[in-house]
């Protein structure tokens, strides 16, 4: 793949301003949710997010998080033979065409399988805290984001509370590190997530946006998933199929404080302007 901004300008540039190849990893959101026509696990809905993928690779993903179960606010949980019959096929066929996968999910079960299958990450919002978690992943050469949440997704935005929500968020990350660490789980294989609108209203949300380098400065690998959220949606007014333009700020914001890997939905556009943003930088931040 090529970055995009990697043509060579026109006139012979200095080094400082060459458009640097960005550093900053993008995550491609793929949901492999049924349409309102099928029961799920069926082999439409394998395609559509397979063609799905394969898009956001072309506009220049680095790696696709699939995920069966939606998290988003209210939504109920799926069962394990669910998420696993909607997730396994895809991850299945994008590992044998060596695309790096990650696996949103919870459940040590579907954690097991989705590494079997070729997942060389597993996305919980959970931080490995559910019985078995931390063996699932420990047992294998698989990454791992830990992602804060306060509460459960059916009621975790009724009314959110912190005395200092940075520093819980913060200290919270750094704790289930430490565990992850303690059960077998390298350094190295860790990143870490703030969990943007988990648990957090809009004030929380920025405070936690704004001071992501504290969060960076820990030394993990900082994920940030702001794309398209109900954040993004009260600033702008927007409703969810309108919120590209907002999300595509968050995400440079997100990247000027550190964050290694941003997950997004706009892929192409996302890319674009990373581009642009570090061609004027000269300079990426540290992640
Ligand atoms: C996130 C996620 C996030 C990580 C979702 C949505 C909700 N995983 N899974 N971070 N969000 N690591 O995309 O609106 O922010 S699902």
């Amino acid at each position: 793949m090529t970055a995009p901004g990697a043509h060579a300008p026109a006139e012979s540039p200095t080094p400082r301003e060459t458009p640097r190849r960005r550093r900053t990893l993008l995550m491609g959101v793929v949901n492999v949710t049924p349409d309102s026509f099928s029961d799920g696990g069926r082999h439409f809905d394998h395609e559509r997010a397979l063609d799905h993928a394969r898009r956001m690779l072309a506009d220049g993903a680095d790696l696709i998080d699939v995920g069966g179960e939606s998290t988003r606010p209210g939504a109920v949980l799926v069962a394990e033979r669910t998420e696993m019959k909607r997730v396994l096929p895809v991850v299945e066929a994008l590992a044998a065409e060596n695309v790096p996968v990650s696996v949103d999910t919870a459940k040590p079960a579907v954690m097991r399988a989705a590494i079997a299958a070729g997942a060389c990450l597993i996305n919980d919002v959970r931080a490995l805290q559910a019985r078995g978690a931390l063996a699932a992943v420990a047992g294998s050469g698989c990454g791992v984001c830990l992602m804060h949440m306060q509460g459960r997704p059916r009621t975790m935005q009724a009314d959110p509370r912190y005395d200092d929500a940075v520093r819980e968020v913060r200290d919270f990350l750094v704790a289930r590190a430490l565990i992850a660490e303690g059960a077998g789980i390298a350094r190295d294989r860790i990143a870490i997530d703030p969990g943007f609108g988990f648990g957090k209203t809009v004030a929380h949300n920025l405070a936690l946006l704004r001071s992501l380098r504290g969060l960076a400065d820990t030394g993990y690998p900082v994920l940030a998933g702001l794309s398209r959220k109900a954040t993004i949606g009260e600033i702008t007014g927007r409703e969810v199929g309108e919120r590209m333009a907002g999300s595509v700020a968050a995400a440079l914001a997100a990247v000027a404080r550190g964050a290694a890997i941003v997950r997004v939905h706009d892929v192409r556009e996302t890319v674009d302007a990373l581009a642009v943003w570090l061609a004027v930088e000269a300079r990426e931040p540290r992640t």
